[in-house]
């Protein structure tokens, strides 16, 4: 380890802090960070003083009131939670604490410190990383410090030896129990989701909406609270970082685990015990529903019993992420009767080439049929769709364009994004023969002079393609801004009508139609009523 470990005896005292989104809106960060705040669950019912730094819900700047939180310690342990996409930001306040605080014991956790504990050493000023699941980890570094031993071989971590060699040591995934009771443990009652509503909510600006109608609808999507039941997704989409998550921190294929029916009943209990103005419960789960799953049935009998017998409102709504291979008439119809009103659909592509390189194609034939049961059962599918891939050929793009356009005005939702980011973690990431194809942005630690090159697009192998993908990027930006300056909140339905629009010309430029010009602007007016002509006039033309 960079430094010795801090000795310490009696109470100890541990910091938690979120990931740091500045640029937070409301695709982002806007809900309590559920990772910490299961560790600090963990941690207080070992009897371990935790309290958990938010820094997307901080009245004054982070970057202060994190200090003053510092000044306020003493802090044994701080820990700090790291994604990719906030890296630079984690960053940052990894070096107030160690600033401020230069005894604690710094410990960085989550995605990006498990799939790069190099990279933290190396911008970091950390002592120990934790590799995967933080709670076995943490509790065995509390007990070394409470005894007086020190910190180094503990399972799932890694450390820096004073020569700079990095050593990992795995440690296996929580088995179901070990996440039950971890999940058991997340303090929802102390979990801000209120401070996080009103944000919203202005955010939204909802007293402005026209209808009644539409403002409990809107409330419906703000007043949720998310619960995740399930440790990952085995899926190995190409992709994908989280699929890797565990078997990176266990050093081989890691087991499944994940809460039975009346457990995610107990939870949905307690958490509307604690939050009883929450309208809709977000199941964070990678995948809700698999093929063979034995759970979707009884769960959903569960939720309307519980419904009938007054144990949970009778108006709670569900959204989670299913596969749509696991979709059956059945299934949606169980889903829809107990409450669930959007189901999440990672479809990626409606190119069976593209597909097969994400390794999902096999979900290609089912895509037809569920989004149409779902749709006519009066579930809103949200798909999230990539728009290239490496491998894409132009037809390939038209084709997700064409049937996303089609999907949207039938009534799904759908989040659109350009490109493949390469994910620390994703096989597509590690993929050498990528390198030439992959884009950096340099990075920056604000408050030091530490900077790195990070990977943040994997473009189109074929030139065309990628020239056609980057001029949307641009068109589509530069639509995005004006737009955001006149409403409060671009829903994604219409972020996706902004590439769809983008991408008309420059499409249409190489022999692909997508759409109507004039049709896709109306339906970009149908949905912005307050915007001025002018201002919709798609500017593609920038592009
Ligand atoms: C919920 C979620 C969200 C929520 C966040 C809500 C919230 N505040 O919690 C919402 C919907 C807002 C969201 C948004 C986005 N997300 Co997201 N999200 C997830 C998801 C599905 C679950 C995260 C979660 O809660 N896990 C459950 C908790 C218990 O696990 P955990 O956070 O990993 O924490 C455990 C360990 O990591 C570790 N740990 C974590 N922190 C720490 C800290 C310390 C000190 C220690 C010791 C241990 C430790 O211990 C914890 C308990 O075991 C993950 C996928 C996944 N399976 O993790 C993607 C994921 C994190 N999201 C991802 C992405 C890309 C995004 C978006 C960029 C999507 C988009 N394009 O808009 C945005 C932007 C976020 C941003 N600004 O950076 C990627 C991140 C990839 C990467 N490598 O960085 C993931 C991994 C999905 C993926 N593979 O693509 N997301
Ligand atoms: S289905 Fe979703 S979570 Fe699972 S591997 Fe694919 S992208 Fe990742």
């Amino acid at each position: 380890m960079g430094q010795p470990p801090r000795m310490t005896s009696g109470s100890l005292r541990v910091l938690l802090i979120g990931p740091y989104d500045p640029h937070c809106g409301e695709y982002t960060f806007l809900a309590p960070p559920l990772g910490v705040w299961r560790l600090a669950g963990v941690l207080e019912s070992s009897g371990v003083e935790t309290k958990v730094f938010d820094p997307n819900c901080c009245r004054e700047p982070p970057q202060r009131a994190l200090e003053r939180e510092l000044l306020g310690g003493p802090w044994n342990i701080v820990g700090v939670s790291t994604t990719g996409m906030t890296l630079r930001f984690d960053l940052e306040l990894a070096h107030i604490v160690r600033r401020v605080r230069p005894e604690a014991l710094i410990v960085a956790g989550g995605m990006e410190a498990t799939f790069r504990p190099d990279l933290m050493f190396e911008l970091g000023p950390f002592d120990l990383i934790v590799l995967g699941e933080g709670e076995r980890p943490l509790l065995e570094l509390v007990a070394r410090l409470r005894a007086g031993q020190p910190a180094g071989g503990i399972a799932g971590t890694a450390s820096r030896s004073k020569d700079g060699d990095i050593l990992s040591i795995p440690q296996r995934a929580l088995n179901r129990g070990e996440l039950r009771d971890a999940i058991y443990s997340t303090p929802y009652d102390e979990m801000p989701y209120s401070a996080y509503w009103e944000r919203l909510e202005s955010a939204y600006r909802i007293g402005a909406l026209p209808s009644k109608a539409a403002r409990e609808a809107h409330l419906a999507e703000i007043r949720s609270v998310r619960l995740i039941t399930l440790n990952y997704c085995p899926m190995g989409c190409t992709f994908c970082s989280a699929t890797n998550f565990l078997h990176e921190a266990e050093g081989g294929v890691a087991s499944i685990a994940r809460l039975e029916a009346d457990e995610c009943l107990t939870m949905i209990e307690r958490i509307m015990a604690a939050h009883p103005r929450a309208r809709t419960i977000i199941f964070q789960d990678d995948i809700f529903t698999f093929t063979r799953d034995r759970r979707i049935l009884p769960l959903c009998e569960g939720i309307i019993a519980a419904k009938q017998n007054g144990r949970i409102p009778p108006h709670l709504q569900f959204i989670s992420t299913n596969r749509i291979d696991a979709m059956s008439a059945e299934r949606l119809t169980a889903m829809r009767r107990a409450g669930f009103r959007v189901l999440g659909f990672g479809i990626e592509s409606f190119s069976p080439r593209v597909l097969a390189e994400f390794n999902k194609a096999q979900i290609h034939r089912h895509i037809e049929p569920m989004l149409s049961a779902a749709l006519a059962s009066g579930i809103t599918p949200f798909l999230d769709l990539i728009l290239s891939s490496p491998h894409a050929a132009l037809e390939d793009v038209a084709q997700t364009l064409r049937e996303a356009y089609r999907w949207l005005r039938q009534g799904c939702e759908i989040g659109m994004y350009p490109y493949v980011i390469p994910f620390s973690g994703a096989m597509l990431a590690k993929d050498p023969s990528l390198l030439p194809y992959t884009h950096y942005a340099r990075q920056h630690v604000a408050g030091t002079d530490i900077a790195w090159q990070q990977p943040v697009k994997i473009l189109p192998r074929d030139p065309n393609v990628a020239d056609a993908i980057l001029r949307m990027e641009r068109s589509f930006e530069s639509m995005l801004g004006p737009l955001e300056r006149q409403v409060a909140h671009l829903p994604s339905r219409l972020r996706s009508l902004l590439w769809i629009s983008s991408s008309l010309p420059i499409m249409a430029e190489r022999g692909q139609y997508i759409a109507d010009e004039s049709e896709v602007r109306g339906e970009l007016y149908a949905r912005l009523p307050a915007l001025r002509t002018e201002a919709a006039t798609p500017a593609a033309a920038t592009a």
